[in-house]
């Protein structure tokens, strides 16, 4: 079975092919990678427990499918092109011989290091090659990577290296972001004084930002590439790894406690990956893809390495941000290399539409064929800017709904084969089987309606487990509704059965398209000694999608509000890291509560919303008039 759908007739076979038989269907998609051993067994699972496993007993190595099986045919074709953060300092293209290569090089390195299969490695990079290197690297020699984005700071990295036990810790000395520096390094040293595991951690000049080199513990990317390469550089094989043996593990926010690792496993992971990247971009051979992602988030996994890679694309990879040194950025990098995919986010969209369109003026976007949009719903004005502005009317836009948890896109159109809508993710890829569920557990059927968004079936590309904590995970995910995965969204479908997801029904924010969890804010907030209690809601925000609103009961005896609430921000940058930062904080006597106690956050967010007309059934609270006073002070924040 070919792995590229051509027409719409042909989604339509695959979808009906993947219900119907969907082990024949998975096994046909399977054959078009490279396996050590054939799986004998498709499909194995149970949603109850849950235990998922693909490709039983297959033997397989995914950087393989990423690299050596593409040598012989586009060896010297660019993998990945890397465009830095300041435009004069000069670009990167490595082809799929040279990254191979040097793939091999530094899995060597983590050998001479003393990592081997299973063990877990954290990586906290910037946006540099050096980055897809390492990931690569570890999945060489069947080490478990852990990217860590790098924004957040020492206390999240500190929590996410002890909950996985890594032994080794990948970074550079600073990053450029901007016209800024951040010391990467400095605050690697900060987390590790609370880390035990870590027994190494490899630098990388990047920045030349003086850093302190801990003797015994730390050694320089380039030096240990030194040594490998004065031994001759010998090839690095690729370790066999069984399908289901771990992949990676990436933190992501849920609606309590702290960040959980989302664990994907091999081989599901590598078919799941290449067959919708294949399918949603329709790429073709030559065409130059961008994804503006950053590789701390799993959209840059899958969609900047893994799924193109192993669909022998050219990956570009960029440093910087959208509008530095101006907001006509991404069009200059499109100009530049001839793009022909851009996969970006609604956030993005927005903000670079806000700055105006004369930073399109004089940019040639004609290499443009085809957009995509993911993070976060779409809404019809950015869409439409999207469409009309960088697509020309002409180049199909995939809104792309899907979550860490996926692996891969479970709802989205084909570019150029499946209709579009703006804000619609519109339909299921083949092998994904949503439904829609209702407050009492019953599935709602039939078209023109809303609900939670669930899947029935099990996809190759979906989590395994939760690091260290199978319960959460079966808790989390698996215990609202029986034998349904849940994904937190809600959803509408339309007269047609097109779906529109509506956003988070949990206590989890979208901020920009990062996932951030209300409990996780309130908890830095709270430990602020000036602060008694805290509630984080969310409100609509013109770029961001959702602002984070706080209410804060704080120290009366402070009288600087503003003094406080400065302290407040830097509480929350230190133990998560500056894309938690509330955008407003006011300050309460008290929060709205249930006679039990439970803060109403329903009432509290309608306030952040402004739309304090329709509060609803406030007789059941402790003291109803303190949503008077709050809906009072809350006026200056309008
Ligand atoms: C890939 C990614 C997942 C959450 C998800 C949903 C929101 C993502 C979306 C979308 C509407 C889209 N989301 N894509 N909402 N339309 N096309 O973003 O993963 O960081 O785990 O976030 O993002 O709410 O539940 P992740």
């Amino acid at each position: 079975m070919k792995l590229q759908i051509n027409s719409f007739e042909e989604y339509q076979e695959a979808y009906k092919k993947s219900v119907e038989q969907p082990e024949e269907f998975w096994a046909g998609v399977a054959d078009n990678f490279f396996w050590k051993k054939k799986w004998t067994n498709v499909l194995n699972w149970n949603f109850t427990e849950p235990s998922i496993k693909w490709f039983e007993g297959g033997k397989v190595n995914i950087t393989e499918n990423c690299l050596d099986r593409h040598i012989y045919q586009l060896g010297d074709q660019p993998a990945l092109i890397w465009e830095p953060n300041d435009p004069n300092e000069a670009h990167r293209i490595l082809t799929y011989k040279q990254l191979l290569q040097k793939v091999e090089t530094f899995a060597t390195v983590l050998k001479n290091n003393n990592i081997k299969k299973g063990d877990r490695v954290c990586i906290y990079l910037p946006m540099v090659p050096e980055l897809a290197i390492a990931v690569l690297a570890c999945a060489r020699i069947g080490a478990i990577h852990s990217v860590v984005f790098g924004g957040f700071s020492a206390q999240s990295i500190a929590d996410r290296i002890t909950d996985a036990e890594c032994k080794l810790v990948i970074t550079s000395d600073g990053s450029y972001r901007a016209k800024k520096v951040l010391e990467l390094k400095s605050i690697v040293d900060d987390a590790l004084m609370q880390c035990k595991s870590v027994e190494r951690v490899i630098v990388l000049t990047r920045t030349r930002t003086p850093v302190s080199m801990i003797k015994g513990r730390d050694v320089w990317w380039e030096d240990e590439i030194k040594k490998v390469e004065t031994q001759g550089n010998p090839p690095c094989p690729a370790e066999e790894m069984d399908a289901e043996d771990n992949l990676f593990i990436l933190y992501t926010s849920g609606s309590t406690g702290k960040p959980k690792g989302v664990v994907h496993t091999t081989g599901g992971y590598m078919v799941y990956t290449g067959y919708t990247f294949s399918n949603v971009f329709q790429y073709q051979p030559g065409e130059v893809y961008f994804c503006t992602a950053d590789i701390g988030w799993i959209t840059g996994h899958s969609y900047i390495i893994y799924g193109p890679l192993s669909q022998g694309a050219t990956t570009l990879m960029f440093e910087g941000t959208p509008t530095y040194p101006d907001a006509g950025r991404l069009w200059d990098i499109v100009e530049k290399y001839k793009v022909n995919i851009l996969y970006t986010a609604p956030t993005a969209i927005r903000s670079l539409m806000a700055f105006g369109d004369e930073f399109l003026e004089n940019k040639d976007l004609s290499s443009i064929r085809k957009l995509g949009s993911v993070g976060e719903p779409i809404n019809e004005e950015a869409w439409n800017w999207f469409n009309e502005k960088i697509g020309k009317g002409k180049a199909p836009i995939v809104d792309t709904w899907w979550q860490t948890e996926n692996g891969g896109i479970l709802i989205s159109p084909l570019a150029g084969i499946t209709p579009t809508i703006p804000g619609y993710a519109m339909s299921p890829l083949p092998g994904v089987q949503p439904c829609l569920m209702d407050e009492n557990g019953k599935e709602i059927e039939g078209n023109d309606v809303s609900g939670n968004l669930c899947i029935k079936f099990p996809w190759p590309g979906m989590l395994r487990t939760t690091w260290g904590d199978h319960e959460r995970c079966r808790q989390t995910y698996f215990a609202t509704y029986e034998n349904k995965y849940f994904t937190g969204d809600g959803c509408y479908r339309d007269k047609d059965g097109y779906y529109r997801i509506t956003g988070r029904v949990d206590d989890v924010l979208n901020v920009s398209g990062h996932r951030i969890g209300t409990a996780e804010v309130e908890n830095a907030i709270n430990m602020h000694a000036d602060v008694v209690e805290s509630a984080i809601v969310g409100y609509p925000h013109p770029v961001k999608g959702q602002g984070i609103y706080a209410y804060v009961i704080a120290n009366p005896h402070r009288e600087d509000a503003d003094k406080t609430r400065a302290d407040i921000l830097q509480t929350v940058s230190r133990l998560i890291g500056a894309i938690a930062k509330p955008d407003v904080i006011q300050f309460v006597t008290d929060l709205p509560k249930t006679r039990s106690g439970k803060i109403m956050r329903r009432i509290l967010r309608k306030i952040a919303e402004g739309d304090t007309g329709s509060l609803g059934d406030t007789s059941t609270l402790q003291d109803p008039t303190v949503v008077d006073s709050i809906i009072e002070a809350a006026k200056e924040f309008r």
